[in-house]
């Protein structure tokens, strides 16, 4: 590399792929894109060099518009795929991005174990508590009495999951949550959390402005926590508990190892990967 392209520093646009996102007009995921290319341009991670990760739904599209590596998976493998690409690569800077419905329904268990076991990677939510690719269903982020779901007319009747307070007692190692209208907070979170080491939750609010279209105005009812971020579990867990879902910031920060095992040395090509499972 020459002095020249080495001071070239990468803008945000530049992580952008050129493909039109097919979102609806006013779609949180919009910000949500914009926070992600800044916090790579801003980390100057090299496109090549991040991989970003998806299950299914509208938030999940996000690979596609990103120049990064991407794969846009199966509905609620994104971890799965995440976590065996962290493993094979560790090099790699590691996104995962998904909803609540991708993540906390079908991707729940994966969930659980991703936050367990600690891989250093980076998981962004844009949870909008509601399925928006198949039209309204409640998701798991839903509240008990939001009535137009379409499964759901008299609403769930049931309390909601509470992501951050699950993934701090599975063992997240940091934990936070933003809203998708705070571009440049968001793309701050992001990077700490992308320099954090091991598995990192984002939260990001995401109005689903089609189905839940209430949710525009999450922008005036999320505050900033006024607490400084904690890194003991039995403080952050009365915080979550306590805080209904709308404080934003970086809310705990762990201190646990990064689950990294050794590569298998006898396994070094695909072909020798395959003899291994020949019927
Ligand atoms: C195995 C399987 N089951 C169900 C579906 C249908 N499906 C596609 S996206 C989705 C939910 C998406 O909701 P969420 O993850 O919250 O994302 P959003 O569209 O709201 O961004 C469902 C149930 C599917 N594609 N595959
Ligand atoms: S349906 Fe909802 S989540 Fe999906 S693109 Fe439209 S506004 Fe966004």
């Amino acid at each position: 590399m020459t002095n020249e392209t080495a001071c070239v520093q990468l803008q945000p646009k530049e992580y952008k792929s050129g493909v039109k996102p097919v979102w609806c007009p006013g779609c949180g995921d919009f910000g949500v894109l914009g926070s992600i290319t800044k916090a790579l341009s801003g980390l100057q991670i090299q496109p090549e060099n991040a991989a970003v990760i998806s299950g299914i739904g509208c938030s999940s599209r996000m690979p596609t518009y990103l120049s990064t590596y991407g794969f846009h998976g199966v509905h609620g493998r994104a971890l799965a795929l995440a976590t065996g690409l962290k493993v094979a690569r560790p090099d790699l800077t590691v996104i995962a991005t998904g909803g609540d419905g991708d993540g906390f329904s079908i991707g729940g268990n994966h969930f659980l174990h991703t936050c367990r076991r600690n891989p250093d990677m980076t998981y962004i939510v844009m949870d909008n508590q509601v399925y928006g690719m198949t039209k309204g269903q409640a998701s798991p982020t839903t509240g008990p009495n939001w009535e137009k779901g379409k499964l759901t007319p008299g609403g769930t009747g049931i309390n909601p999951f509470q992501p951050l307070v699950i993934a701090l007692a599975s063992g997240a190692n940091f934990i936070a949550r933003t809203s998708s209208s705070d571009s440049n907070g968001t793309a701050r979170v992001i990077m700490d959390a992308i320099n954090h080491p091991g598995f990192s939750l984002v939260q990001i609010l995401s109005p689903c402005v089609t189905f839940r279209p209430e949710q525009r105005d999450w922008k005036h009812m999320l505050v900033p926590s006024p607490k400084e971020p904690t890194s003991d579990p039995a403080q952050a867990a009365r915080r979550l508990l306590r805080d209904h879902g709308l404080y934003t910031g970086i809310l705990y920060v762990g201190e646990r190892s990064v689950y990294q095992p050794k590569l298998e040395p006898g396994i070094s090509g695909i072909e020798e990967f395959e003899e291994e499972f020949r019927l």
